[in-house]
Parts: structure tokens; C-alpha cells; sequence
């Protein structure tokens, strides 16, 4: 099990990040209603790669995956420490791929038409996971299950729960979230939540 609960130390700051408070519940935050995904569902990526791919959930889950500590920031001033998620680390879904020199930006999507969008370094990390697996249980459909993404570095709007896909970008663009108001740096350890 890797441990990443440290990586505030990189940040300058405190485990809890200024103005949370920590939590042992989970609340959920989704934009509507959680979105009924098809069985047969692929996860696509497209853009600046050398293969776009087109995997089912199957072929996905047999990609190297570990399992990770990590703690959840949420920007609405609640933090959940110590969540065990299993997945895939973005860098290996992106060496998957083949990510071109020219990409720079990503934009995450998902099923319920959320979106949400990083400077591709902000992703190239260890700990930025495609999850699908909560404490040792299927990742509950309510957090964004079968997969979503996990970004502890960033408040936890980063993370697309439900996530259908990742677009390789030339050029920076904003996500639903970004366009309406939210920071689109989002470090917790700078209280980045507002634009
Ligand atoms: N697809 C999708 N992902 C999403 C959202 C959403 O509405 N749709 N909400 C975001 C927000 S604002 C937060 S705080 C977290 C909440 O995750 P949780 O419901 O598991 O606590 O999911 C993020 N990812
Ligand atoms: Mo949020």
C-alpha cells in the first residue's frame, strides 16, 4: 500500500489544509443526479496521443493498478483523510496512450456531463488515480463509481466522478466548475476556491 498522506509537505502546509475541518463521513457533492452508467460503457482517449484508445471497464482494470492512502479535500471546507482507493495512476494510463510532446493541458469527462480540466503536469503525478475501488469495496455509484478520478493535491473538484474519458489538449481550456467560478488552480494549501 502506498501511503501518499505526506504530500502536503510538498505544499508547505499542514495535513489539514486552512479552513477544513476534518470528517470520518463521506458526503457527496454532484452537480445533478447521479447518472445511470451503461454496463457496456468505454473509456476513451483522445486528442494529443499517439493511440486513441477505446477500453471497456475490463480492459482498463487489468492496466497495472495499486492501491493508494490519500486524502480528500473537498473545496466546501470538509477533508475525509485516509481513503484507500485501487486504480490506475494517470501517468501510466498516459504512457498507455503515448501523450505527444505537444500535449499540455487535459480535460477530464464524464457521464453526467461534468467536466473538469488540469495542466498535463498537474496530472503526470503518482497519485492523480483512475479509482474504482473504496476502501476496499467497489467505488459506490453516488462517488462517482464504477470509476472516477482522485486528485488529493487539488480540492477535490478536479476529480471527475463517473469519468468516461480524457481529452489531450495543445491549449489550456476550462471544465464546468472552472467556467463558473471556481479556481481553476485549486490548491488546498493556498485556499485556492474562488476565482
Ligand atoms: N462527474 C462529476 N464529477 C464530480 C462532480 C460532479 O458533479 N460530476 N462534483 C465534483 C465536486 S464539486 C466534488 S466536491 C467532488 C465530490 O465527490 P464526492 O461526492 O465523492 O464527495 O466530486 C467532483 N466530481
Ligand atoms: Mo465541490
Amino acid at each position: 500500500m502506498k501511503d501518499v498522506t505526506d504530500l502536503h509537505r510538498e505544499f508547505d502546509g499542514k495535513r489539514l489544509p486552512p479552513g477544513q475541518r476534518e470528517t470520518s463521513r463521506f458526503p457527496v457533492l454532484s452537480k445533478g443526479e447521479t447518472p445511470s452508467v451503461p454496463t457496456d460503457w468505454t473509456f476513451d482517449v483522445w486528442g494529443a496521443v499517439d493511440d486513441e484508445l477505446a477500453l471497456s471497464f475490463a480492459e482498463f482494470k487489468d492496466l497495472p493498478s495499486e492501491t493508494q492512502t490519500q486524502d480528500f479535500h473537498c473545496v466546501t471546507g470538509w477533508s475525509r483523510f485516509d481513503c484507500e482507493f485501487r486504480g490506475v495512476t494517470f501517468p501510466t494510463l498516459a504512457e498507455h496512450a503515448g501523450v505527444t510532446d505537444d500535449a499540455v493541458h487535459v480535460m477530464f469527462h464524464a457521464h453526467d456531463s461534468y467536466t473538469t480540466n488540469l495542466p498535463l503536469e498537474d496530472c503526470m503525478r503518482e497519485e492523480v488515480l483512475f479509482t474504482w475501488e473504496l476502501d476496499g469495496e467497489p467505488l459506490p455509484a453516488e462517488h462517482g463509481g464504477p470509476m472516477r478520478v482522485v486528485t488529493p493535491h487539488k480540492y477535490a473538484y478536479k476529480g471527475a466522478k463517473w469519468v468516461s474519458g480524457v481529452e489531450f489538449l495543445t491549449e489550456p481550456e476550462r471544465g464546468y466548475w472552472e467556467k463558473r467560478g471556481y479556481s481553476n488552480t485549486a490548491n488546498p494549501w493556498e485556499e485556492q476556491r474562488y476565482a
